[in-house]
C-alpha cells in the first residue's frame, strides 16, 4: 500500500515543503542550524571538518529537495529508464561538484566569509569517495555526471564498500597499503532502511511440477543475507536532473541475527553471523584489470546485481505493464563482465518466480541488456570455476548450462562439424575445473557489446570475440569511444582556464557543448591571450609544486618541464620505460660538459599510482622510481636539471592538482593494450601534450587536435605479435641505450640490485613482452624532440591552445549520447519543463 497523504491534507503539507536556499542569507541560515543542530555544535566549537559538514548539509539539502522532484517527475512520466551497473564509482569529492553545479559557489564563498571561514579549506576536508581502481571506475563516475546534466532518467547501481581503495603509504620506497575507512562525516549518502532485500546464496534447487503439469524450479533453503540500500544524490550541471546513485550495503538478514543464539546465551556465534553478512560490502578488490578468483569476489557480484534487479523489477511492476514491455522500459549498461549475474538472475526471475517461458523471458534479457568491454589483457577476463558457482549459486549455474545448451545449438546449425568452434565460444571452458567465461555470457544475453575507442573496439572484433562477431555479425559489436566529464575535468579542476575560455567564447556554454571550445583557434595568435594562457598553467604548476613540497619535502623549480604520468602501475602501462628513460637522461647530464648543461631543459619527472596489493612487479616499479629518485634528487651536480617525484596516494582530488599542471604527459602502453585510457583526454583538456603510442584513445585524440601536436613513438599494434614471437626465437636484441640503463642499475647506483632483478629480466631474458627494449630508442628519441620544442615556447603555447580547441568530441556528453542513442534507446526528460 503506497503512504500517501489525503488530498484534503495536503494544503498543509505543501505549505511546509521543504524548499532550497537561494540566496547568500539564507545559505547563512542552513548552515549555521546544521552546525547547531544536525552536528550539535556552535560557534565556539565549529573547525573547518564542521564547517566542511554544514557546507555540505546545506547542500545536500537542495540536491534532496531535487532528488525528490526528480524521482517524482520521472515515476510520473513512466518512460524508459537506465541503470548503470558498476562494481566501481570512483567519485572523488562531492562539495566542490555540487556547489558548481547548482551554481551556488560563490554564494558559499560569501557566506562562509561571513562566518569566519575560507572556502577552499572547507573543500579541502572532504574526504575522498574513493570506491574504484581506475579508469573503469572514474568512467562511471562520469558517466553519471553526464546522465544527470543531460536529463537522462538514469540511475547508477553499486556497492557500498566500507573500505574503498586502499591509501598508498611511501615507506623507504615501498608502497604500503592503509585502509581508508572513508564514511566518517559523509553527508553525501542516505541510509534507507526500508529498502531492503534478502538475498540468498548456496542452498539446492527442487523441481516440481505445477498444477499445469508444467516442470518448475525453485532454489531453496541457503543463507540470506540483507542488501540496504544507501542513495547518493547525483546532480547534474545546471539542471534540475538529480539522479540517484543506489549503493547496497549488506548486513544479517532480519531473521539471521539469530536471537535463538542469542537468547541461550551463544552471543559470539550470533555476531559471528552478523559479521560474516557484513563482510560482503565490507572492502573494494583492489585490482586494476586483473581477476583472481575469489568467492568473495563473486558473493560480492552477486548480492549486487540480486539487490539491484529486485530493485528494478519491482519499480517495473508498479507500473502494470506486460512482460514483453520490460525492454521498452528498462536499459541496463554493464560495466564490464562484473555485473554479468545479472543477466542470468533476470532470466531465473522471468521463468522461475514469474512463470514466463523460456524464449520469452531470454528475448526479454537480450532487450535489456548492453555490455561494455574495458580490456583486452588476458588476465583480466573473468572466469569463475563451475564447482565454485554450484555451491554458491546452484539455481544460477543450470541456467547458465541451459543457455548455453540452446546458444551451442544454434551456433551447431549455422557452422556444423567445426567442434573447434563450439568449444572456443562455449561458456564453459572445459578445463580443470571447470570455468564459466563471464564475458561469453555478457555478449550471449546482450543486444550490443561496445569497446571504449576505436582500436580497442576493433581489437575485441578481431581477437577475443572474433568468433562471436561471425555468430551474431558485425550489428551487435559497435564502439563508443570514452569522454570525461568537463564539469570535474575543467571547470573545477582548473577554474582560471575554465574562466578564461569563458571570457573568450562569452560565457560557460562550452561546458555543455564541449565543441564551442573550437572557437577558441580564432585566438591561437592573440599575443595576450597567449600569455593569459601560459601565466594560468605556471599557476597551476605552482600548485603542484606546494603539493610536491607538502608531499615529499622535495623543493621543484616550477620553471621545468613538468613530465607526468600518473595512472594505476601496471607493465602493460609502461612506468618501467618511463623510469628507464629518466636514468637514461641521468647519465647522458652526468656526461656533458658545463657548455652541453646549459643547453638542457631541467625537467621534473612526476610519477603517481597505486599498485595492486599483490603485484610483484608493480611494487618493484615503485620501489625503482623512489630509489632513482632518492639519488637523483640529492645530486647537487645536477640540481635542478632534473627531479624525479613519486606523488604518494594518487586519487581523483590529487588528479584535479595534477592534470592542469602538466606540460607533457605520458601515455605509453604498448600499442594494442590500453583499452582507451582517459586521463590522456583530461591532461590535453588542461593545455597540456602528450606523449604516447598508437594505442586506445591516443590514436582518436591525435585524429581530432592534428599529428603535429603530440608526441607518438613506438611499434604499432600491428607489428607486436610478431615481435613477441620473434623475441622468444632467437631475435631478441637489447637496445644498447637500454643496456647501460641496466649496467647502471646492476652496478648498485641506486641501492641493492638485486631488488630490480626481476624488473631487468622480465626484458633481458623473459621476452620483454612489453617491448619496452623495442620502443626505447624510439621513446629517447621523442623524449628529446619533446625539450626542442618547449624551448620554443611561443609554439609550444601554440599547440597547447590548438588541441584544446579541438578537444570537444571528448566530452562524456557526446559519449553519454551515443549510448542513449544506439545501446539504450532512451530519450531525456527534462524535470524544468
Ligand atoms: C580500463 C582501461 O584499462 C582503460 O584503458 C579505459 O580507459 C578504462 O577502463 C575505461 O574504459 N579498464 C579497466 O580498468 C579494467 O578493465 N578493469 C577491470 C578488469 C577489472
Amino acid at each position: 500500500v503506497e503512504a500517501s497523504i489525503p488530498e484534503p491534507l495536503r494544503e498543509a503539507w505543501r505549505k511546509h515543503s521543504a524548499t532550497e536556499f537561494t540566496s547568500k542569507d539564507e545559505f547563512e541560515r542552513d548552515f549555521v542550524r546544521h552546525i547547531e543542530t544536525t552536528l550539535a555544535r556552535s560557534l565556539y566549537n565549529c573547525d573547518e571538518l564542521a564547517a566542511y559538514s554544514g557546507t555540505a548539509l546545506a547542500f545536500r539539502d537542495r540536491l534532496i529537495i531535487e532528488w525528490n522532484r526528480t524521482q517524482q517527475r520521472q515515476t510520473f512520466t513512466d518512460q524508459k529508464r537506465v541503470y548503470y551497473l558498476s562494481l566501481e564509482f570512483l567519485m572523488g569529492r562531492a562539495l566542490d561538484n555540487a556547489m558548481l553545479n547548482v551554481g551556488m559557489k560563490d554564494v558559499a564563498r560569501d557566506g562562509l566569509a561571513d562566518l569566519g571561514f575560507r572556502i577552499e579549506d572547507a573543500i579541502t576536508q572532504e574526504h575522498d569517495a574513493a570506491l574504484g581502481n581506475g579508469g573503469l571506475g572514474r568512467l562511471a563516475a562520469c558517466f553519471l555526471d553526464s546522465m544527470a546534466t543531460l536529463n537522462y532518467p538514469a540511475w547508477g547501481y553499486g556497492l557500498r564498500y566500507r573500505y574503498g581503495i586502499f591509501k598508498q603509504e611511501i615507506v623507504n620506497g615501498y608502497q604500503m597499503e592503509v585502509p581508508d575507512y572513508w564514511l566518517d562525516n559523509n553527508p553525501w549518502e542516505f541510509p534507507r532502511h526500508d529498502i531492503t532485500v534478502d538475498i540468498q546464496f548456496y542452498g539446492h534447487v527442487t523441481k516440481y511440477q505445477d498444477e499445469n503439469g508444467k516442470v518448475c524450479h525453485s532454489w531453496e533453503s541457503g543463507e540470506t543475507v540483507q542488501a540496504v540500500a544507501y542513495d547518493v544524490p547525483i546532480p547534474g550541471y545546471r539542471t534540475k536532473t538529480t539522479n540517484n546513485l543506489r549503493l547496497w550495503s549488506s548486513k544479517a538478514s532480519s531473521g539471521e541475527f539469530d536471537f535463538q543464539k542469542f537468547n541461550a546465551g551463544d552471543y559470539e556465534s550470533a555476531v559471528a553471523d552478523q559479521q560474516t553478512a557484513e563482510t560482503i560490502s565490507a572492502v573494494l578488490y583492489p585490482n586494476d584489470n586483473l581477476e583472481r578468483g575469489k568467492e568473495l569476489r563473486l558473493k560480492q557480484q552477486y548480492f549486487w546485481c540480486a539487490a539491484s534487479l529486485y530493485d528494478i523489477v519491482r519499480r517495473f511492476k508498479k507500473t502494470n505493464r506486460a512482460w514483453s514491455e520490460f525492454p521498452d522500459q528498462v536499459a541496463i549498461q554493464l560495466n564490464d563482465t562484473h555485473p554479468t549475474l545479472a543477466i542470468v538472475e533476470l532470466q531465473r526471475i522471468l521463468i522461475d518466480v514469474e512463470g514466463l517461458e523460456w524464449d520469452e523471458a531470454w528475448r526479454i534479457v537480450i532487450g535489456t541488456f548492453g555490455y561494455t568491454n574495458h580490456t583486452v589483457l588476458p588476465e583480466a577476463l573473468e572466469k569463475w570455476s563451475v564447482p565454485l558457482m554450484q555451491n554458491l549459486l546452484p539455481r544460477h549455474l543450470q541456467i547458465i548450462y541451459d543457455i548455453n545448451l540452446f546458444f551451442l545449438q544454434s551456433v551447431e546449425k549455422r557452422f556444423p562439424n567445426d567442434r573447434d568452434m563450439l568449444s572456443r565460444v562455449s561458456i564453459i571452458e572445459e578445463s580443470h575445473p571447470k570455468m564459466v567465461r563471464m564475458a561469453h555470457i555478457a555478449i550471449i544475453g546482450s543486444h550490443k557489446v561496445n569497446g571504449v575507442a576505436e582500436l580497442h573496439s576493433d581489437l575485441i572484433k578481431t581477437t577475443i570475440f572474433k568468433d562471436f562477431v561471425q555468430i551474431y555479425g558485425p550489428d551487435r559489436f559497435t564502439n563508443v569511444t570514452n569522454g570525461i566529464t568537463p564539469r570535474r575535468w575543467l571547470h573545477q579542476a582548473n577554474p582560471a582556464l575554465s574562466a578564461l575560455i569563458a571570457e573568450k567564447l562569452g560565457g560557460y556554454e562550452f561546458l555543455t557543448d564541449l565543441t564551442l571550445l573550437d572557437k577558441l583557434e580564432t585566438f591561437v595568435d592573440d599575443k595576450n591571450f597567449r600569455r593569459e594562457w601560459s601565466d594560468i598553467k605556471a599557476k597551476n604548476k605552482l600548485r603542484l609544486a606546494r603539493l610536491i613540497k607538502d608531499l615529499t619535502g622535495y623543493s621543484v623549480n616550477p620553471n621545468s618541464l613538468f613530465d607526468v604520468q600518473v595512472k594505476r602501475i601496471h607493465e602493460y602501462k609502461r612506468q618501467q620505460l618511463n623510469i628507464f628513460g629518466v636514468i637514461h637522461r641521468y647519465l647522458s647530464i652526468k656526461a656533458m660538459t658545463p657548455e652541453q648543461r646549459k643547453k638542457v631543459v631541467p625537467r621534473v619527472s612526476i610519477f603517481g599510482g597505486k599498485a595492486a596489493p599483490g603485484y610483484w612487479m608493480a611494487k618493484s616499479i615503485i620501489y625503482l622510481i623512489n630509489s632513482v629518485a632518492a639519488v637523483v634528487n640529492k645530486d647537487d651536480d645536477i640540481g635542478d636539471l632534473l627531479k624525479v617525484i613519486f606523488i604518494e596516494d594518487y586519487n581523483v582530488s590529487k588528479a584535479e592538482i595534477i592534470c592542469p599542471a602538466s606540460d607533457i604527459s605520458e601515455h605509453i602502453s604498448t600499442a594494442g593494450t590500453e583499452a582507451s585510457g582517459t586521463s590522456n583526454m583530461k591532461f590535453v583538456l588542461n593545455g597540456g601534450l602528450i606523449i604516447g603510442t598508437c594505442d586506445g584513445a591516443n590514436i582518436e585524440i591525435t585524429r581530432e587536435i592534428g599529428e603535429q601536436n603530440i608526441f607518438l613513438f613506438g611499434n604499432l599494434a600491428e607489428d607486436v605479435e610478431d615481435l613477441r614471437h620473434r623475441h622468444f626465437y632467437g631475435g631478441f636484441q637489447l637496445d644498447p641505450q637500454l643496456k647501460r640503463v641496466f649496467e647502471t642499475i646492476k652496478a648498485g647506483t641506486f641501492g641493492d640490485p638485486s631488488s630490480f632483478n626481476s624488473l631487468i629480466s622480465s626484458i633481458e631474458e623473459h621476452g620483454d613482452y612489453y617491448l619496452v627494449s623495442d620502443d626505447f630508442n624510439s621513446y629517447i628519441a621523442t623524449h628529446e624532440m619533446v625539450d626542442k620544442e618547449f624551448q620554443n615556447q611561443e609554439e609550444w603555447l601554440a599547440k597547447s591552445i590548438t588541441s584544446v580547441a579541438r578537444m570537444g568530441f571528448f566530452s562524456m556528453d557526446r559519449v553519454t549520447n551515443e549510448y542513449a542513442d544506439s545501446i539504450w534507446n532512451v530519450e531525456p526528460l527534462d524535470i524544468a519543463d
